[in-house]
């Protein structure tokens, strides 16, 4: 079954794989336009200053490129800052030639005092690409690196991870000449995540747009980021193995199952990708029915079924009964191909509004210097450029937010019924509900506040705090309820370490 594909396509449906990259894209230039304008604010600086300085902090492969732009551009960009235009008339006004006639206004900032239709129109001079404009193919030509499946697998390849085995699949004892893999490796097992943007850990670094505490090295992760397509999977709560460089910690899932039986090392491969919709199932998995050990796959598509950005968002929702013959279709295929023995975990949907009633009258990073944006404008302005990740939950309409919810908790009952109903030839099946509330707890008890457990920059994913929180959670109530799934400890957990360290890494 190795890099097989399935497709298993209903109805075309906005696919949020799209939509983060758009979501970034879209905003771009008011983004950088309003860090331009709050650098020199804060550095009480010139335009053209605070442009050279940002310029200066991002990586110097870019530089170049940020100079000319800043050269292109910088004095209209100058001249409207200076004549107290905000971002988003800045914005307009370069990009007016492209304005869709018809399409709505749309804006980050309270409109300037003078009116914004006379502003807007006043300030145009019809530049045609601004630097922001930067197409995004650039940054998703190169390979997605290690970070997403472990060392062993290049994500273009799902065969190296049967090809390139760790060093104790390779090794032989020098004593008694048994592999050592036959030693000390029984029960082993390895992780694999079906899920969407959230499990795959999306994050936009706040440092970027926080002009206070702003530095070259506030820019240092820039192109990997871009590479990753914005995801942090080496942090993530199923698959992290890195320390997380963005704020909390991490605790994974794969981590854990490490230290339960060292044999795990290095078995992890997260076949997530921003915006799985359980009707977008495809995915290649890359393991060996026969040869490979028995794997854990975590199925978690938390709320991409009930999110996404159309003006009828309710109509664009997954049914039950959709769910319900995708889930059952994509079970089958993992049937045919996960290891006899594994296990298959569903997790259900979050309930969203967690979001609305902790954010919106709080202010997003762009808006902390002059406390001018808040989330709710903040989810208005996304809802208004269409690239809303979620207009169900991210509204200030609250029959809605409940409409939302409420088809959450339907399609979370049909997954928790087929984990009740549905029998499996390879893998036992199990069901949890997302472990929102539980996390809240966990993270008040510690002294935090619920707002940090949502991305500063998106408002909308889980943040590493809530990943981490939720990884000991469900390891907790998996140990409690469904011991086997997590396999016995190794006792030659030890002797493993003596003998091969950390194995030249993840
Ligand atoms: C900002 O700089 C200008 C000129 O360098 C100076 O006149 C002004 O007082 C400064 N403002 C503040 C708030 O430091
Ligand atoms: C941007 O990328 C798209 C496809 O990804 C391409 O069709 C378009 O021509 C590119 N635009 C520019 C200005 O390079
Ligand atoms: C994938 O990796 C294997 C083993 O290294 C190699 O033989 C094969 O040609 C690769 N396939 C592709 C499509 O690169
Ligand atoms: C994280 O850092 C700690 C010490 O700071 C270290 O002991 C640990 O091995 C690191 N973990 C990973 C996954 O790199
Ligand atoms: C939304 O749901 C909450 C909780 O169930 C309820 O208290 C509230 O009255 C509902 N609001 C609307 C407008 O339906
Ligand atoms: C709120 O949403 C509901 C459901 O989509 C809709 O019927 C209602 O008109 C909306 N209310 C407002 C004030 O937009
Ligand atoms: C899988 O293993 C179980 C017990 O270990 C066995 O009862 C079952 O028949 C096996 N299934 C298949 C399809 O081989
Ligand atoms: C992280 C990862 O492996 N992502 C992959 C998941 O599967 C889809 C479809 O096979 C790939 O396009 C992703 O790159």
């Amino acid at each position: 079954c190795a890099s097989s594909w399935v497709s298993a396509t209903a109805s075309p449906r906005l696919y949020l794989a799209l939509l983060a990259p758009r979501l970034v894209m879209r905003n771009r230039c008011v983004l950088v336009v309003s860090v331009i304008e709050q650098l020199a604010q804060w550095h009480n600086s010139t335009v053209k200053a605070a442009m050279e300085r940002l310029c200066n902090y991002i990586p110097e492969k870019l530089q170049g490129f940020c100079y000319v732009l800043a050269e292109l551009y910088g004095p209209h960009i100058a001249e409207l800052i200076d004549r107290k235009m905000n971002a988003d008339v800045v914005c307009h006004s370069l990009k007016l030639c492209k304005q869709d006639p018809g399409q709505p206004l749309c804006h980050l900032y309270p409109p300037p005092k003078v009116s914004w239709f006379s502003t807007f129109f006043k300030a145009t001079d019809c530049a045609r690409s601004f630097m922001l404009e930067l197409n995004s193919t650039e940054a998703s030509s190169t390979l997605r690196g290690y970070h997403w499946r472990g060392r062993d697998c290049n994500d273009k390849n799902t065969t190296i991870l049967l090809s390139s085995p760790s060093l104790l699949q390779q090794g032989v004892d020098p004593k008694d000449g048994l592999p050592y893999e036959e030693k000390f490796c029984k029960d082993s097992q390895g992780v694999v995540l079906l899920g969407d943007s959230a499990g795959a850990h999306f994050h936009i670094p706040p440092e970027w747009m926080t002009v206070t505490q702003m530095s070259a090295k506030s820019f240092a992760n820039l192109p990997m980021a871009f590479t990753d397509e914005l995801d942090w999977p080496q942090f993530s709560e199923i698959t992290g193995f890195l320390n997380s460089t963005i704020g909390g910690w991490t605790d994974s899932l794969y981590l854990r199952l490490r230290r339960r039986n060292r044999c795990n090392h290095r078995d992890l491969q997260n076949i997530s990708q921003n915006g799985m919709l359980t009707v977008y199932l495809s995915f290649s998995l890359a393991r060996n029915q026969l040869l490979d050990n028995p794997a854990i796959v975590i199925y978690a598509t938390i709320g991409n079924d009930v999110c996404n950005g159309n003006r009828d968002t309710l109509a664009h929702m997954t049914t039950p009964k959709e769910m319900l013959s995708n889930v059952v279709q994509a079970l089958r295929y993992l049937d045919s191909c996960l290891p006899n023995g594994s296990h298959v975990i569903l997790t259900g949907l979050v309930d969203g509004r967690f979001l609305w009633d902790n954010l919106h009258d709080r202010y997003h990073p762009l808006g902390q210097l002059n406390r001018d944006v808040t989330y709710s404008q903040l989810y208005s302005f996304l809802d208004c450029l269409q690239v809303s990740p979620c207009s169900g939950w991210l509204t200030p309409n609250e029959t809605l937010r409940n409409l939302t919810s409420e088809r959450a908790l339907q399609l979370s009952n049909v997954l928790k019924e087929i984990a009740r109903s549905e029998k499996f030839a390879n893998f036992d099946i199990f069901y949890m509900d997302f472990p929102l509330r539980q996390t809240a707890e966990e993270w008040r008890k510690m002294g935090g506040e619920p707002w940090q457990l949502i991305e500063p920059v998106d408002g909308f994913h889980p943040s590493q705090i809530a990943a981490a929180l939720g990884t000991s959670i469900t390891w907790q109530k998996a140990l409690r309820e469904w011991p086997q799934v997590l396999g016995k400890e190794n006792p030659f957990n030890n002797q493993i370490e003596a003998i091969f360290k950390d194995q030249g890494g993840h």
